[in-house]
């Protein structure tokens, strides 16, 4: 069905027009790379009556994501939050952590499960990314480490944090969830800090279903999120660590090579995507797209629209106008992790350090991007933001 042409406020869903889509449009459609591969592997897997534990499956695709990456080590995991959760452990962080409020609350959470507080420092307003010098000024006797996340995909400032680790001896990891295909002055994101950590739940530019991974140098640190990842044995009977169920199964992996040969596509669906929201956007008083460094890779998976308070519309206003559409645009990471629970009731004064995070929290609108988002829908998506401000 062609979609409705919106030309004056009364083609808006809002204001009783019927909706420009009949079913959802949501961001986070699961990009689905070559499904014939995907179920000939499945095909396989069940011929060869290897599900999980480490199969051939799970084993190749962590040599193709080290090799894609240029890193030494690819320790493949359940989901991108256990994996954080197994880093974090293994690293021995402990008391006091600094992290990013503007981020999805797994990260706060991972620290937060295993009895470390999160202590929340804010960001530049312009990267939405960890300020370094918000960063220095959360530094307390108890903190161990620093968890840097590449929000958006767009990497940290990670010189300067490593800088701020060395000088007091602290841990630097990174939460690279939204990072997979990114790069950092040219090398690709996922060998800084001690590791990073990766997410590959469906609705990331590259998915394996559900799954996620941390991706290092160091090989005894690699080994030991090994063991942690399966309970802590080491061949049959033999348990010699504290572990978990950290394991990513077969299917996964399968889905995972199937959608890393894609991927190149992916990338370029979401990057015409990111240009055409751009060029459709432009001129709105007060809204504005939030870029990425054209220098950098980044798969363009977030399309981020700002609002600001000159807009004639708010934030909400539009999201509103959008849903009513069946255009489920989202306000990630609203409201912050330090107005989320637990954090909100332990830390209630937090905010007062996080000015920049609450502006951001405000303003950000998260717009459907992937293969899912034909072209036509990018024009209806924006001409309907254009006329609900
Ligand atoms: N660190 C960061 C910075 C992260 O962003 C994340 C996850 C993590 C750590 C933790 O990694 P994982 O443990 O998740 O591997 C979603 C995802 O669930 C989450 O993975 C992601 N970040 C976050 C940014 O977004 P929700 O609550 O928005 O998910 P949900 O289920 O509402 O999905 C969004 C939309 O996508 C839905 O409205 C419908 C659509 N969808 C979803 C799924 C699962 C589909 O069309 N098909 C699907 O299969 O958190």
């Amino acid at each position: 069905m062609p979609l409705k042409a919106i030309r004056s406020k009364t083609d808006l869903a809002i204001n009783g027009a019927p909706p420009a889509f009949d079913q959802p449009l949501h961001v986070g459609r699961p990009n689905i790379g070559n499904r014939e591969a995907f179920l000939r592997s499945v095909d396989h897997i069940l011929d060869n009556q290897w599900l999980t534990n480490n199969g051939p499956m799970v084993q190749e695709f962590e040599h193709r994501i080290a090799a894609y990456l240029g890193v030494k080590h690819c320790v493949a995991m359940c989901n991108g939050t256990i994996a954080l959760e197994i880093a974090i452990r293994a690293l021995r962080l402990t008391g006091e952590v600094i992290v990013p409020s503007w981020t999805f609350v797994a990260t706060a959470h991972a620290l937060y499960w295993q009895g470390i507080t999160p202590v929340f420092a804010d960001i530049d307003p312009f990267t939405h990314n960890l300020d370094p010098d918000a960063v220095r000024r959360m530094i307390t006797p108890r903190t161990t480490g620093i968890i840097g996340v590449h929000l958006w995909g767009r990497a940290a400032p990670i010189d300067e944090l490593q800088a701020i680790a060395d000088e007091h001896g602290l841990t630097l990891m990174f939460d690279a969830a939204h990072a997979f295909g990114s790069s950092y002055c040219g090398q690709s994101v996922g060998r800084f800090g001690a590791c990073e950590v990766f997410s590959f739940h469906a609705t990331k530019a590259f998915n394996t279903m559900e799954g996620g991974a941390v991706t290092t140098d160091d090989d005894e640190l690699a080994e030991t999120m090994r063991l942690m990842r399966n309970f802590g044995f080491k061949g049959y009977d033999n348990v010699i660590h504290p572990g978990t169920n950290g394991k990513m199964i077969e299917a996964c992996a399968a889905m995972g090579l199937a959608n890393l040969d894609a991927f190149d596509d992916i990338i370029a669906v979401n990057t015409r995507n990111h240009h055409a929201y751009r060029e459709a956007l432009v001129g709105i008083p007060g809204l504005s797209l939030l870029g990425y460094d054209a220098a950098e890779r980044n798969s363009h998976h977030y399309v981020v629209i700002e609002v600001e308070k000159d807009c004639a519309a708010t934030r909400d206003d539009i999201i509103a106008a959008l849903h009513a559409e069946n255009i489920l645009a989202r306000k990630y990471f609203w409201p912050g992790n330090h107005r989320m629970q637990p954090y909100r009731d332990l830390f209630p004064h937090t905010g007062l350090m996080l000015e920049q995070t609450q502006a951001v929290a405000e303003k950000v609108i998260v717009l459907p991007n992937g293969t899912s988002v034909p072209n036509e829908a990018i024009t209806t998506i924006s001409d309907i933001v254009r006329l609900a401000c």
